[in-house]
């Protein structure tokens, strides 16, 4: 095999739910090398800057090589023998409630399968939950109430083909990168009209012909308030209305009744008359007509009803499952979608079948499963409490980082500490790792072998291209051998993925007579060469009837009587209102370069360079009201914890509300995580958590030092009230904080340097004890780290450093010399914060790019290569233009 030339592999990204096609393959250097997938139907052969470093994040560096117990390396025979017994002697003694499952999107479908199979069919509790609890529950609620199936009727052709495209509480173009990109060309072409609806300013918005910056939460109203418009302006079709739904006069009263006027929803959402009238104006004109939403929408106190306000003003349109038109749920994870197939969820069974009689007796025959679960599970932030209270007494992770991305995570935290028995399967050390009991290394991307589902129903293969390393494992046969040890060998006799991939098609097919919309039927005796080869295809697959890609375009859903359900909603905002104590609402989600808790993107240095410090951003009336100057180190403390970051003062963020990212884990920055931020308050209906509001109380930390570390070393510092980090060519950089006093700092940064291995050590402490700089060298005469320490914020500037750093050069004696300057000897032009990764572009290029006449980024890209390749940054380079046409206006 490893004679033969190297062939790519075709298979899909493991990043975001848009689900492009990857090819991948090793070269003969070891060195993987990725490209997008001109056949794959989801990007056609483009990739966005997360996918386009897929070869980077491949390294061993920092995985999980053989099982733990106890912290101690251990056989898989002893790890898994031992999770039986502790899983079937809990079950015993506590019953199969006191046992739970916690799992995620990033499981393949075959492994989330087998593992709610062995949970709600043969464990017999339906504790099994998914972090898709923390990210798609509401809008699986919302198509519930309203279709009666977890439905999502487009596809991506859909935003190409409208002409107007609402972005609801959607970065897309950070997000689903690829997804938005395809939308731009398609608007080029036929000029569809984009509106962003999000209280920040983001990335996505530099390319919209309107943006609602509503106050967070009011978005039920707001769709309330178009409902009642388009009634009032004739718009409701109602022969579609009054021969496929039900509900609506219900729901449009309910809507009638909250908006008094025009004015009143603007003044509530925090929107001028105008600008609301025209989105209005535009929604009721244009037929073509998709609504995408996302976080900002399903992460609410009450998701589920904004979703159903978005689908009510679908549904009354008649704008749902035609071509260039529908209500859009777009999912964050690769396999979100897959997760719903199979019935990740706590509340669904499996292939979207529900704990009713029927259902339950239906799955309880096919699996041949007497002791099937009867009731719903625990929720994801019930599931946790319940181990807080001691009511779970053993509990597997698989796949995600609770400690870090569950709401009120301080609280996880102590739970999972306070757990008797705790499992994690991951493929690398993460904050939730360290409170696992048995730990068990999973294979990851490019090893592992199945199926994902994207966001428009697509399913795809994942296939591997290298061998797992050490004794890493695939989910699914971690899960497998678990459950052959619990005394379920039949059931779980799988020898591979496509066994199990062939039993999830003809459960999803079996006694269905149409009355679920997900049938996989057709693949169900999929032959393992099939299954090998099998092309992104859409679902429904079933073995009867025409293909279709888009779905309740006929006027028919999957509820009981057939008709699709308005659902009357109210306005109810956010849970938690701010007050005098926490007067600042702060909303949190994602970066465009790093992905959820940085486990795989973390370690990428061109992806650490976009955004490298966890910054807290806030408009400039609030930090002129608290004191706060850019870069300062700021407390934000809500009622549930603290965290720390650098104050970034902007005026894409609206006055009273501030953004934390939700990426710096405990491997990444002392205290920066927002989930412990976050309140454990979720909407009624679909249990999902308000991740995106929690009041806040910012203050100015006051700092006496600031320190840098360059270094090639992975360590974790402590004793400094703020450190973070991010991956540079040949090591790291440490960010350093400290409110002792300058020299107490020096003492305790001092520490910092490795005592040993240098050859050499340059140092000069200042007289007074308010500085000190120090480099050490290695025997090849190369830099192998460097430490600035320093009152305020007085530190060098680092550009040469890290060049030192990455080319491992021998240092000449004017370098050295020049060494505890930061400064290199000969002039070298500073890049300063990348904004292009493919190419590696800094800002200080484009604005000098800028200010030198570049009037588009197209003439921008023409002169430095920026955003030619992926485009994930053109928004970015745009915001340069807009900021440098703001100046001259002024
Ligand atoms: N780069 C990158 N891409 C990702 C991911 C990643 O980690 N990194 N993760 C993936 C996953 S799992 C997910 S779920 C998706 C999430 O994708 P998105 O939902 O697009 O991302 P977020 O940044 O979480 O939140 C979106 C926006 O919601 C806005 N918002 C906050 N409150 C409100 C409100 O009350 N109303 C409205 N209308 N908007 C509001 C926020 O200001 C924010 O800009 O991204 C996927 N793609
Ligand atoms: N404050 C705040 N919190 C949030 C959000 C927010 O917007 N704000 N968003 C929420 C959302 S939408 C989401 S989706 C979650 C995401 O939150 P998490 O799921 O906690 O985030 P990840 O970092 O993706 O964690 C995935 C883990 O799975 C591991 N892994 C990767 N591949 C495999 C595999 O094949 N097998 C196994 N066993 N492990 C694997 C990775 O190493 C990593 O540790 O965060 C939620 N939390
Ligand atoms: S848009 Fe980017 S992150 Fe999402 S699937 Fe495509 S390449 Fe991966
Ligand atoms: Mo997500």
């Amino acid at each position: 095999m490893q004679d033969k030339p190297a062939t790519e592999v075709r298979t899909t990204c493991p990043y975001c739910g848009v689900g492009c096609g990857v090819l991948a393959r090793v070269a003969a250097d070891g060195q993987i090398a990725v490209r997008g997938d001109p056949d794959h139907p989801a990007n056609v052969g483009k990739l966005c800057s997360k996918g386009m470093a897929l070869g980077e994040t491949m390294g061993i560096e920092g995985r999980l090589l053989e099982p733990e117990i106890g912290g101690q390396p251990a056989s898989w025979a002893a790890a898994l023998d031992l999770v039986a017994d502790k899983f079937t002697e809990t079950i015993a003694q506590h019953g199969p409630d006191a046992v739970a499952f916690y799992v995620s999107g990033q499981l393949l479908t075959e492994d989330y399968y087998v593992a709610n199979k062995l949970m709600k069919g043969f464990v017999g509790s339906g504790n099994i939950d998914t972090n898709s609890r923390l990210c798609m529950a509401s809008s699986v609620a919302g198509h519930r109430r309203a279709f009666g199936e977890d439905v999502v009727p487009g596809t991506y052709e859909d935003l190409e083909e409208a002409d107007l495209v609402v972005l609801v509480g959607s970065n897309t173009a950070w997000c689903h990168p690829i997804l938005y990109q395809r939308l731009l060309a398609a608007r080029s072409e036929r000029g569809t009209k984009v509106i962003v609806i999000d209280p920040r300013r983001t990335a996505t918005v530099e390319e919209c012909d309107l943006h609602l910056q509503i106050d967070p939460g009011t978005d039920v109203l707001l769709f309330n308030g178009l409902l009642a418009h388009l009634e009032a302006a004739g718009r409701i079709d109602r022969p579609f209305v009054s021969a496929f739904t039900t509900g609506f006069e219900d729901a449009v009263s309910v809507a009638r009744a909250e908006v008094s006027s025009l004015e009143h929803v603007a003044l509530a959402c925090g929107l001028s008359v105008a600008e609301l009238r025209h989105f209005y104006e535009l929604f009721a004109a244009k037929e073509r007509t998709v609504t995408v939403y996302s976080q900002g929408v399903n992460q609410s106190a009450h998701g589920t009803d904004k979703v159903n306000a978005i689908i009510n003003c679908h549904l009354a349109t008649d704008r749902i499952g035609r071509p260039g038109m529908g209500p859009f749920s777009v999912t964050g994870q690769p396999n979100a979608m897959g997760g719903r197939e199979v019935g990740g969820l706590a509340n669904q069974l499996a292939a979207h079948m529900d704990f009713n009689a029927a259902d339950i007796e239906r799955v309880s025959r096919f699996w041949n499963a007497p002791d099937i679960a009867r009731k719903p599970g625990l929720k994801a932030v019930d599931m946790f409490d319940a181990v807080a209270r001691g009511s779970i007494k053993a509990l597997w992770i698989m796949g995600t980082n609770p400690a870090v991305s569950m709401p009120d995570a301080g609280a996880v935290r102590k739970a999972l500490n306070s757990c008797a028995f705790v499992v994690v399967s991951d493929v690398t050390r993460t904050d939730t790792t360290r409170y696992a009991d048995v730990l068990l290394p999973a294979a990851g991307w490019g090893e592992k072998d199945g199926t994902v589902t994207n966001s428009e129903r697509r399913v795809s293969r994942q296939r591997p291209f290298m061998p797992a390393p050490g004794e890493a494992r695939a989910d699914w046969r971690i899960i497998r051998d678990v459950a052959h040890r619990m005394g379920h060998g039949e059931a779980f006799a799988y020898a591979g993925p496509a066994d199990i991939f062939r039993e999830h098609a003809a459960l999803s097919t079996f006694e269905n007579d149409g009355a679920r919309l997900f049938d996989i039927g057709d693949v169900a005796d999929i032959s393992n060469s099939r299954y090998e080869t099998f092309a992104p295809r859409h679902w429904p697959m079933a073995r009867t009837g025409a293909p279709r890609a888009r779905l309740l375009g006929d006027g028919r859903f999957p509820t009981a009587d057939g008709r699709a359900r308005f659902v009357a909603v109210r306005h109810a905002g956010v849970a938690l209102a701010t007050s005098q104590a926490r007067p600042i609402g702060l909303n949190s989600g994602r970066l465009r370069d790093q992905w959820h808790t940085m486990t795989r993107t973390g370690h990428v240095p061109r992806l650490a360079s976009n955004a490298p410090e966890p910054s807290l951003e806030i408009a400039p009336s609030d930090a002129a009201a608290y004191g706060l100057v850019d870069g300062d180190l700021a407390e934000i403390a809500s009622a549930f914890g603290t965290a720390r970051a650098k104050i970034r003062i902007t005026a894409d963020q609206k006055p009273g509300t501030a953004f934390l990212p939700m990426h710096w884990s405990g491997q990444f920055a002392a205290n920066a995580g927002a989930g412990s931020l976050f309140a454990p308050v979720v909407d009624p209906v679909s249990g999902q958590p308000e991740l995106k509001h929690v009041p806040v109380r910012i203050s100015r930390e006051a700092v006496a030092w600031s320190g840098l570390l360059i270094t090639r070393r992975d360590i974790r510092p402590v004793g400094f009230v703020h450190w973070s980090r991010h991956k540079v060519e040949g090591g790291w950089v440490y960010e350093l904080c400290g409110t002792e006093l300058a020299d107490q700092g020096i003492l305790l940064a001092s520490g910092l340097l490795d005592p040993v291995g240098h050859a050499q050590m340059v140092e000069y402490a200042d007289r007074r004890g308010y500085g000190y700089r120090a480099a050490a060298i290695d025997e090849d005469g190369a830099l192998k780290e460097a430490l600035f320490v320093a009152p305020s914020r007085q530190l060098p500037s680092r550009d040469w450093l890290l060049s030192l750093l990455a080319t491992r050069t021998q240092l000449s004696l004017a370098d050295r010399l020049a060494l505890l300057s930061g400064r290199s000897p000969v002039p070298m032009p500073a890049a300063g914060r990348i904004i292009c990764a493919c190419f590696n572009v800094g800002e200080n290029q484009i604005a000098e790019a800028v200010a030198r006449g570049s009037a588009t980024v197209d003439e921008i890209g023409r002169n430095l290569q920026a955003g030619t390749n992926c485009g994930s940054c053109r928004s970015e380079i745009r915001k340069f233009l807009h900021e440098d046409r703001l100046q001259a206006a002024e």
